[in-house]
């Protein structure tokens, strides 16, 4: 034993008398290697310990200090996901679902996980001209990025949404799928969320028939025929101010169809057969209608049946921090055919149907993301020895961990929660106020869990000490690919100001729903004694919002724009917290479920109120702001 810097008794003094003998560790015979393991896991841990008295010879001569960690069937080693499905599919459904999980699970660990390895090691190459100088704009894949397409046909994890086999179910059943593939996609859950997005805009429509053969392509199980959709909406301008950022434009042809002009900025997955994209009709003058139109949305396929490109000019690709599987593009449209898929300037309006269902893309990615780190951290822990023990074996180590299971059981619940408003409202069965919870909510958690997905990482790869930085561990890629989920599909801010847009459309409705859906769930559990601490808080919480709410209302203008990052956190951290509780006031909860809520409402549920408090949304702090970020800076010399 070497003293930590925790366990430093000369420097606790006389504060803390003897606190150090606290502090001793366990001698490795003290080691309580029994408390809830198998025989097979004692064996295991011993075997780690008698490595470490291996002669210093041979130890010299191994290549490998620390072992590698492996998970097996992720589903069935997901403790929360199985006790949530449990609890909600009907039986049949949870029997056949049960089954088809468990198989994904073993093709996953068998199969995918080393294609999606495999789409790391060979990201795309961007080939300008062929060897005779002809232009031919070819983005070459790896031959394990074109099996992933065949995959997700094969595995319906488009088409399970669309076929509805399980009605409301169904949509659940495709999430849970798509959760369990994000971590060994190789980065093909992205161009998935955008087929799934360009699904539902066509099936939102109605599907035309125009649009008929697309709709069937893009929700296939037979890898011949299933397409994929990229999601054309960053041009040079920017990528959050849609309307005013889009140059493109739509010229009508006689045929009916357009023809589109101009650069699109970033055009992730651009080795896509398809694509949604938003332009503004203009005449033969470059005129809108009345001298200026709204954005109108178009359909487009990338190539003509030659394999041609539809007059699209590969500008380069783009060299990203992650999703470096994936090819991300600047394309140039010169001409490219095109249909007009939305009424004439309802372009934002219609293409927000894709967005909503990418932004639940990105919670599944950045739930997964955590789950991911968390699985190999518990596993190494495991394994790697310490100061004499297993990591595991180290109280402050678990208490590490065990912080961030508890965010994502949080995050995860939240997922589930949406994705089964998403069924409901896509098979007719969903209230109004079933709507506007999911309108509410889908921003709520897509910023939300992509910033938490981004400590959790952070943080689990510190888990691994120094190998969680070694890039032949796959551990940063897990780290790069999480740090986009709260950039992509709308930032951190334009999600809260998202939350806002709801409100005010819905004339505040969003927040009656909010209030009664959470107090219904906390009324449910208050029953059960070990949860009334988190029920308490949780409702501390909830008021505090409404004052906060009633306090917005008579404030400033500017009150809820400075306000709408901590109000969304408010939503979030109360629904979740809310969301673990009923959880856990099933009749088979676990000690850990009632753990978890427990811990989750000790935090901070409702830093709105909090900042409220402390003046943080006052007219007078914005002059404050720019002034703290600007000390020092030239522009102080000048008016900010
Ligand atoms: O493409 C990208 C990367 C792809 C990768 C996908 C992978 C994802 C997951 C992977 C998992 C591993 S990133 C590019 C994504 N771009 C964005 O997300 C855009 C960000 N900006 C926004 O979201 C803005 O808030 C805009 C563009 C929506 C704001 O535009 P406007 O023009 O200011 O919007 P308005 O005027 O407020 O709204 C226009 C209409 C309104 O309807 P009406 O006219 O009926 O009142 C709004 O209510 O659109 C409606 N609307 C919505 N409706 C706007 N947003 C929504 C919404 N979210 N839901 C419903």
């Amino acid at each position: 034993w070497r003293s930590s810097a925790t366990c430093k008794p000369w420097r606790l003094g006389r504060l803390l008398p003897r606190v150090w003998e606290r502090c001793q560790p366990l001698s490795r015979k003290g080691i309580d290697r029994t408390v809830g393991q198998g025989q097979q896991v004692i064996m295991q841990e011993e075997q780690v310990l008698e490595n470490l008295e291996m002669p210093l010879a041979r130890k010299e001569t191994e290549t490998l200090f620390q072992e590698q960690p492996e998970t097996g069937n992720q589903y069935l080693e997901d403790a929360l996901l199985r006790s949530y499905l449990k609890t909600h599919l009907p039986p049949k459904v949870l029997e056949e679902v049960n089954q088809d999980l468990e198989r994904f699970g073993n093709r996953l660990l068998t199969n995918i996980k080393h294609l999606g390895w495999e789409c790391e090691l060979n990201p795309p190459v961007f080939r300008q001209y062929d060897a005779w100088g002809q232009r031919v704009d070819h983005i070459v894949t790896c031959s394990a990025w074109r099996r992933m397409k065949e995959i997700a046909a094969e595995e319906g994890l488009i088409a399970e949404a669309y076929e509805r086999r399980y009605s409301n179910w169904s949509r659940l059943h495709q999430a849970v799928k798509l959760y369990l593939f994000s971590s060994s996609s190789g980065g093909f859950s992205c161009p998935l969320a955008m087929t799934d997005g360009a699904a539902k805009v066509i099936e939102s429509l109605g599907v035309p028939g125009s649009l008929k053969k697309a709709f069937g392509h893009l929700t296939s199980r037979d890898p011949k025929k299933f397409w994929t959709s990229g999601q054309w909406m960053t041009e040079r301008r920017g990528g959050s101010d849609v309307a005013n950022g889009t140059e493109t434009v739509a010229r009508k042809q006689p045929d009916g169809t357009y023809r589109l002009y101009g650069f699109k900025w970033f055009t992730s997955a651009a080795d896509s057969d398809v694509a949604l994209t938003l332009a503004r009709v203009v005449d033969a003058e470059g005129q809108g209608k009345q001298g200026f139109s709204n954005l109108s949305l178009f359909f487009l396929k990338v190539r003509d049946e030659e394999g041609k490109l539809n007059n699209i000019q590969v500008q380069r690709l783009k060299d990203k921090l992650g999703t470096r599987q994936m090819a991300t593009a600047e394309l140039w449209l010169d001409g490219t055919k095109a249909e007009l898929i939305s009424a004439e300037g309802r372009g934002v309006a219609s293409i927000s149907n894709m967005l909503n269902i990418t932004r639940i893309h990105n919670v599944i990615g950045a739930v997964a993301s955590m789950r991911r780190m968390i699985s190999l951290s518990r596993e190494y822990a495991r394994r790697r020895v310490a100061f004499g023990k297993l990591l595991k074996d180290h109280p402050l180590h678990m208490q590490t961990i065990a912080r961030m299971e508890v965010q994502t059981r949080g995050a995860f619940l939240l997922l589930m929660e949406i994705v089964c408003l998403l069924g409901l409202v896509e098979t007719n069965m969903a209230s109004e106020q079933d709507q506007l919870l999911l309108r509410l909510l889908t921003p709520v958690a897509k910023l939300y869990t992509g910033k938490q997905a981004s400590a959790v990482v952070v943080e689990a790869m510190e888990s691994f000490g120094g190998q969680g930085y070694m890039e032949d561990t796959g551990l940063p890629v897990i780290v790069r690919d999480a740090l986009v989920l709260s950039i992509w599909e709308g930032t951190t801010n334009i999600l809260s100001l998202d939350v806002l847009r709801s409100l005010t459309k819905s004339q505040g409705q969003v927040m009656t729903v909010f209030f009664s859906t959470v107090q219904k769930k906390l009324e449910l559990a208050s029953s059960t004694a070990k949860l009334e601490p988190a029920v308490k808080q949780t409702q501390d919480a909830v008021s505090g919002l409404a004052q906060f709410m009633q306090a917005a209302g008579s404030g400033g203008a500017v009150t809820m724009e400075l306000a709408a990052r901590d109000f969304s956190y408010t939503l979030a951290r109360i629904y979740a917290g809310t969301l673990l509780i009923e959880h856990a006031a099933r009749p088979d909860a676990s000690s850990t479920d009632i753990s978890a809520a427990r811990r989750w409402c000790s935090h901070e549920l409702c830093p709105v109120a909090t900042a409220l408090e402390n003046s943080s949304y006052e007219a007078e702090e914005v002059l404050m702001d720019s002034a703290l970020v600007y000390e020092g800076s030239p522009a102080c010399g000048s008016r900010l």
